[in-house]
């Protein structure tokens, strides 16, 4: 192999094909990428998410190369493949005769930790890692929407001459909830189709444990930038006008919805979240969508996509192991399987099962507030989000699930648990039509789960949320049944929970 002074690495995650790094090709440098199973194996992952990664990866690799660039790309069942970072960079270096190893900082607490310090960036995000801790210095609360607000005169988005936010509102939730009636009808989903079946037996071969539907043949995920472009102009032709109104709403008919689908390629920097908040915002100055959907939109990328990220590095590496309500339960085995009576639940992971991708209030008010009223370990919630979904990698989802879906943080990121009884979700979704349980009823067999799990969640914690002035209705709620009711509650949530394979 021919000599390189220097060796610089690129993660699975760090796809940008315009770091400042790929500006010239520079002789002296090798760059290298690897397949290894220190990677795959820190969970058990989506076969799509590995699938996925290794075959963008792969044809970043090709990019760079038609782009002069050097590239040594070690591939899962390569025999020489040491299948740790630093194991292959030693090799690596050794092989071009290399002095020094490059690399660009890491997302995930673990990485960073197992490669040490650097100068250089991924150029990607919007906000440093330790922005968000000194915006909230000394508060208790966190709020997103402070952050959130500060962002957009940061950096000028939807904001008039008078340094005002355009519409006269900063935020437009309050219309961003209605539930969806089969129209408009769900856009088309444009993604592109790839046949990675060769690919697949490479992973398979090399022993790599996955879970969830493969679909190797056609693997619906963007490799490349350009790809993912053309996944993110669909989204603004066709469903960002109705992305604010159907936000929240969740249909058996429409797994997607006015979703964007973008996560995965903006988590492995195929887009760049600056870019895709310009081309959202150019299309509310067109006049081709309103206010509250583009203004729902932008806050997603800008708000809480940058916001969780300063979560995440100011809380690390204890966040993970954070569990404030005390809950020790196992996930229940339909967690992988979807075999669950309950309709909303089923469909909730059998879309995550088969698609690796489920939407925000899937993950939020379906599984992650079932998990939640049942009491389950949110460190094993984690490591089942972590592995199912396309777009997890540590730094997003684990200030998602254990802040905000599981209330593990002494509500540093959420004001309130969310969970819900069967009235929100029946409100919002049309799965309660077709199940087995009745949305209507608390007591007995036929009773939703979701009733009495509920109200028994808010008993069972009352020392920690009875104060809380935004679950005070709640409590009030609670303090008007009378006592038998209560007990009948409680006996139906333990037997529910004791049950929880079953129900
Ligand atoms: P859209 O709904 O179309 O939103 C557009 C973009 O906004 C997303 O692509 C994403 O980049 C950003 N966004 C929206 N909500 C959030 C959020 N809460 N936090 C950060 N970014 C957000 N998102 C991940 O990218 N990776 C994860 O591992 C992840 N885990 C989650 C776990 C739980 C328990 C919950 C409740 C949410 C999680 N999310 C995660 C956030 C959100 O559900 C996904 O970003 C979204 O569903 C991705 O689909 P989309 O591209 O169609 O998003
Ligand atoms: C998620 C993932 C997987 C499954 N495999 C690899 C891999 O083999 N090589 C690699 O460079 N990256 C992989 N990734 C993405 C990394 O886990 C990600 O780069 C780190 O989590 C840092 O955020």
């Amino acid at each position: 192999m021919s000599n390189h002074a220097c060796v610089r690495l690129i993660l699975g995650d760090q796809l940008n094909p315009n770091h400042s790094w790929f500006t010239t090709a520079d002789p002296s440098v090798m760059y290298m990428m690897m397949e290894v199973r220190s990677e795959t194996d820190y969970v058990r992952h989506h076969a799509q998410k590995v699938l996925a990664i290794f075959a963008a990866m792969r044809r970043f690799a090709d990019t760079l190369r038609a782009r002069g660039h050097a590239v040594r790309y070690i591939r899962i069942g390569d025999p020489d493949n040491l299948h740790t970072l630093r194991d292959n960079i030693a090799m690596v270096m050794q092989e071009c005769g290399a002095t020094t190893c490059e690399h660009v900082q890491p997302d995930e607490w673990r990485v960073d930790q197992h490669l040490g310090p650097t100068q250089y960036t991924t150029e990607h995000f919007l906000s440093e890692r330790d922005d968000v801790a000194l915006l909230f210095k000394g508060k208790k609360r966190w709020l997103m929407e402070t952050f959130y607000r500060q962002m957009r005169l940061r950096y000028n988005v939807l904001m008039d001459a008078d340094q005002q936010p355009v519409g006269g509102s900063w935020n437009y939730d309050e219309e961003n909830r209605r539930p969806w009636k089969g129209k408009p009808p769900e856009p088309l989903d444009m993604r592109p189709h790839h046949d990675c079946s060769a690919l697949w037996k490479e992973i398979t071969d090399a022993g790599v444990q996955t879970m969830g539907n493969a679909h190797a043949d056609d693997l619906r995920w963007p490799l490349d930038a350009a790809e993912a472009q053309a996944i993110l102009t669909a989204f603004l032709d066709n469903a960002l006008p109705h992305f604010g109104t159907y936000q929240d709403a969740i249909s058996l008919k429409a797994r997607r919805l006015f979703h964007a689908l973008i996560s995965f390629a903006l988590n492995v920097k195929m887009l760049h979240p600056l870019d895709v908040v310009r081309q959202a915002e150019e299309r509310y100055h067109r006049g081709d969508a309103p206010i509250a959907a583009v203004e729902g939109f932008i806050r997603q990328i800008l708000g809480w996509r940058e916001y969780v990220r300063g979560i995440y590095w100011s809380q690390m590496p204890s966040y993970v192991e954070r569990n404030a309500l005390n809950n020790h339960r196992a996930l229940p085995s339909w967690f992988w399987t979807g075999e669950t009576k309950m309709r909303c639940v089923g469909d909730a992971v059998d879309a995550s099962l088969d698609s690796a991708y489920a939407h925000h209030i899937q993950r939020l008010m379906i599984t992650g507030n079932i998990a939640l009223l049942l009491g389950c370990a949110p460190h094993e919630v984690h490591q089942w989000y972590l592995g199912v979904y396309i777009d997890a990698f540590e730094w997003v989802e684990v200030p998602n699930t254990i802040g905000m879906s599981q209330h593990a943080d002494h509500g540093l990121m959420a004001t309130k648990p969310y969970v819900s009884s069967a009235a929100y979700i029946h409100r919002m979704s049309d799965a309660c039509g077709s199940c087995a349980y009745s949305h209507k009823e608390r007591l007995g067999d036929t009773a939703c789960p979701f009733n009495a799990l509920y109200w028994n969640f808010y008993m069972q914690h009352a020392d920690a949320l009875r104060n809380n002035v935004r679950v005070a209705m709640a409590y009030r709620h609670i303090d008007k049944m009378s006592a038998d009711e209560r007990e009948a509650i409680t006996e139906r949530a333990a037997w529910l929970i004791d049950h929880a394979d079953e129900i």
